[in-house]
């Protein structure tokens, strides 16, 4: 019988801003009393977690002295060394200020781009120095309420040109640093560029140094837009780009809930969990989530461990459906090929045109072939509702 505990070959992390949330929402304020990062880190050394991601005003306030910041991140280290985390993932908060009311990197006032460029590249040193490889970039602001104030054009130029000049000072840094860029289709802006992971993975191909740039996809994030995650998982996967995942729950046409992973759209979570598994995804797991605003922290640990072991289960049930001789051999029928086209397996030739142009189909008899995805999918639902 599986344990279903966390295993650091899933490399399961959570931000501090998740487990940290005090669950303050628009209509009222923080029912937990604020963590200190080291207390987050704790907390997540003792639910099994592998690490522990961040915003730098995650950690260190936005207007803390340098001195300052050396302290929170001796004792930050500190507690990474007495829990074995790691900080795979480092990220700058570009939106909670009101500086950034009108955007950061595509902000209409030049002074506001530079110091969000100046923000990122300080944290981006101090995440390097916590050991993080990857470094997500959520442009919550990044957008607009009417389109008088920019020209949208404009603000992918000025995303361009900010993306450019940080793979620079990568590069110049020596940094073994990778980008990941996370979409959003609305929530805090009315409208944010680049909405989907679909549209995030369109602009990488124009920057200057796209291999540096990959996306970070969140499951809410793209229900919030109505869209198959895990259609938008396998397309990032397909162009190398999956450098991080944001694991989380919602159903679709909702405001951004961030729920429990699992906790809601059970099947489309197992296919993606199945996706991630059977393509050998190395990744971190990340849970960008929190917990109901009901709970105390007794119940914010009863949620992170939950996200972890509804993965484990669905990891589980993804391993039955591989093995499960019924599933598989409707699949084996369903993917049946004779063999005849694999001429055109081969690409173009002038060969296989010809070939092409000279056959008959049977349009009528093909046609007529039932396919039976209704038994496939029932057989799927049973073994999700444990009957198998
Ligand atoms: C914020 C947002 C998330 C992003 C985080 C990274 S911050 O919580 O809602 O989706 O991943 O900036
Ligand atoms: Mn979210
Ligand atoms: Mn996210």
């Amino acid at each position: 019988m599986p344990t279903y505990d966390p295993t650091a070959e899933q490399k399961f992390t959570f931000g501090l801003w998740t487990v940290g949330n005090t669950g303050r929402d628009p209509f009222g304020g923080p029912v937990r009393d604020q963590l200190s990062p080291v207390e987050i880190v704790r907390l997540l050394g003792e639910v099994g977690a592998y690490g522990v991601n961040y915003h730098d005003n995650d950690l260190y306030p936005i207007d803390a002295t340098p001195a300052e910041v050396d302290q929170i991140l001796r004792d930050f280290k500190q507690a990474l060394r007495d829990t074995g985390l790691k900080v795979p993932m480092a990220t700058t908060n570009l939106f909670t200020d009101p500086i950034f009311k009108d955007g950061a990197f595509t902000s209409n006032d030049a002074r506001v781009r530079a110091y969000a460029l100046q923000k990122v590249i300080r944290s981006m040193d101090i995440g390097v120095d916590l050991g993080a490889a990857l470094y997500v970039l959520w442009g919550g602001r990044e957008g607009t309420e009417t389109d008088a104030s920019k020209n949208p054009q404009d603000s992918l130029k000025r995303m361009r040109d900010a993306l450019n000049f940080l793979c620079e000072y990568i590069i110049e840094q020596g940094y073994d640093l990778r980008l990941a860029l996370e979409a959003k289709p609305n929530e805090p802006r009315s409208d944010i560029y680049l909405p989907t992971t679909g549209a995030m993975l369109g602009f990488i191909n124009t920057l200057d140094h796209p291999e540096m740039v990959g996306v970070n996809p969140e499951v809410a994030h793209e229900h919030m837009a109505g869209l198959n995650f895990a259609h938008a998982v396998a397309q990032a996967w397909d162009a190398g780009k999956l450098f991080h995942i944001d694991l989380n729950d919602q159903l679709f046409g909702r405001y951004d809930q961030d729920f429990r992973f699992g906790s809601v759209m059970i099947k489309q979570n197992f296919f993606l969990v199945k996706f991630l598994e059977d393509v050998g995804y190395s990744g971190s797991r990340h849970y960008d989530a929190h917990a109901y605003r009901t709970e105390d922290y007794e119940g914010v640990k009863d949620f992170a461990r939950g996200c972890m072991r509804t993965y484990m289960i669905l990891r589980e049930k993804a391993r039955q459906f591989n093995q499960d001789a019924e599933i598989q051999a409707l699949l084996q029928e369903i993917h049946a090929d004779d063999g005849a086209h694999s001429y055109l397996n081969g690409g173009y030739s002038s060969d296989a045109v010809s070939r092409l142009r000279n056959e008959t189909f049977d349009r009528v008899g093909i046609s007529q072939r039932g396919l039976p995805y209704e038994r496939l999918d029932q057989l799927t639902m049973e073994l999700l509702l444990g009957v198998r």
